[in-house]
């Protein structure tokens, strides 16, 4: 099998202005579509965050992989690794590599034609499915009133239920608790997770406190202040929490930190932030920074990465769970797959795939059913793209203006002054 052609597609799609520790998110998130078309007519598809930086080396890559097999994944890592320049994941919620995202958007675009050749969903290619449906978190936010940009395709935002509810302002505790009531009974999900960091601590603890009020103590609570903590406050408001949170989610920056938090307060620490990269994992049992991590084959760097990171969370004793960012259902296939093939990863896994939901690019989107989906079965991803809507979603981008994601600046629009600090209360 062949690579005859990369396709590099930047898009944007709606996205509501949801508040976190770094800022205000735009009106559109964006994200790079990757098609690799093979000499046999196939085509195999990846997703990843946009940002112009990560464009230009996917274009700088793409030069070197056609002619390349797509089963042969060690020959294509170590050309990206021939190319990859030094990164640094940056101090915002959200990892800021580039070449780490092109070595998974091709990755997962390559097991994407590996499975359409051999007839085989990609959850076999990965070893079979642990579980034949992956169980999904309701993904709650801060957020100013409105929807975001343009809408979607066909979706009445008008509607009754979670797409009039979504455009609600939820700035305090019971905005909070009526934006998880009506997520929980759109998708039916089984545990809920509160993007914190957006305001002082009391007020994120008194949100979590009407959240175990509202849905009693079988339904799982996360919080995730993106480490805008200092280890006094995490301690502080951690000590409310023991016995209502399932996790604490990098309360604060850096894994001495986080060691000194999980020593104080007796809940799980996880993390997306402090422990990201496998050169990061002598640090993890080093410090003992946290009880569990959060996978993204987005960021770990594909598929095998994560499932390698798996292996590392089974013998050293750490749980797994997932985490996500604002996407569409190209990367809801992957991360789909890839729940269900890894068989520790026994939390429900984020997605911001509600806040999406009705601007995505596939033919028939996936759907959540008691707040869980199931594994596709049908060759590859399992998904088809519909490409007048991957079009659209790129004229959109080219319309918006954005290049990359900077929260500060939209929220510098709506606070005028307002500057990120990466330890806040
Ligand atoms: O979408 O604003 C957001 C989140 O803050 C996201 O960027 C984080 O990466 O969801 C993420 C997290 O768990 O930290
Ligand atoms: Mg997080």
């Amino acid at each position: 099998m062949q690579i005859s052609e990369i396709r590099i597609t930047p898009v944007a799609a709606p996205d509501p202005p949801l508040l976190n520790a770094a800022g205000l998110h735009a009106p559109y998130a964006l994200r790079i579509i990757v098609e690799l078309v093979s000499a046999d007519g196939l085509s195999g598809w990846g997703e990843i965050p946009g940002s112009e930086a990560t464009r230009a080396a996917l274009e700088t890559a793409a030069k070197h992989l056609v002619g390349m097999d797509p089963w042969q994944l060690n020959a294509i890592f170590t050309t990206l690794e021939s190319l990859a320049k030094p990164d640094d994941r940056g101090a915002a919620p959200w990892d800021q590599r580039t070449w780490v995202h092109v070595r998974s958007a091709i990755e997962v675009a390559c097991y994407d034609l590996m499975g359409k050749s051999a007839g085989r969903p990609v959850v076999d290619l990965l070893g079979g499915a642990a579980r034949e449906r992956a169980p999904f978190a309701a993904y709650l936010f801060y957020k100013y009133e409105g929807a975001g940009g343009e809408f979607g395709f066909g979706r009445d935002e008008s509607a009754e239920g979670w797409f009039a509810a979504r455009q609600l302002a939820a700035l305090d505790p019971d905005g909070i608790v009526a934006q998880a009531q009506a997520m929980v009974a759109q998708y039916g999900f089984k545990s809920i997770k509160l993007k914190g960091g957006a305001f002082e601590p009391q007020r994120e603890v008194d949100a979590m406190l009407a959240l175990r009020e509202a849905f009693g103590p079988d339904m799982p609570l996360r919080l995730d202040p993106n480490a805008i903590w200092r280890v006094d406050t995490a301690i502080a408001t951690g000590k409310q929490l023991e016995g209502v949170l399932e996790y604490f989610e990098d309360p604060v920056r850096g894994q001495e930190n986080m060691a000194a938090v999980a020593r104080a307060v007796d809940i799980p620490l996880a993390t997306n932030m402090c422990t990201t990269s496998f050169a990061d994992l002598p640090g993890s049992v080093a410090h003992q920074s946290e009880a569990i991590i959060l996978s993204d084959h987005h960021f770990w760097g594909g598929f095998r990465a994560s499932l390698d990171l798996a292996r590392f969370c089974d013998v050293f004793g750490r749980g797994m769970s997932m985490h996500s960012n604002s996407h569409l259902g190209i990367s809801l296939a992957a991360m789909t797959h890839l729940a269900a093939s890894a068989p520790n990863l026994t939390y429900d896994c984020d997605s911001h795939y509600p806040w999406q939901d009705g601007h995505d690019l596939l033919v028939t989107p996936l759907a959540f059913e008691d707040g869980a989906i199931a594994v596709p079965s049908e060759p590859g991803l399992g998904i088809e793209v519909d490409r007048a809507k991957l079009a659209r979603l790129h004229e959109r981008y080219l319309a918006c203006g954005l290049t990359e994601r900077n929260d500060e600046i939209e929220m510098q629009q709506a606070q005028p002054g307002w500057a990120f600090q990466s330890t806040r209360w």
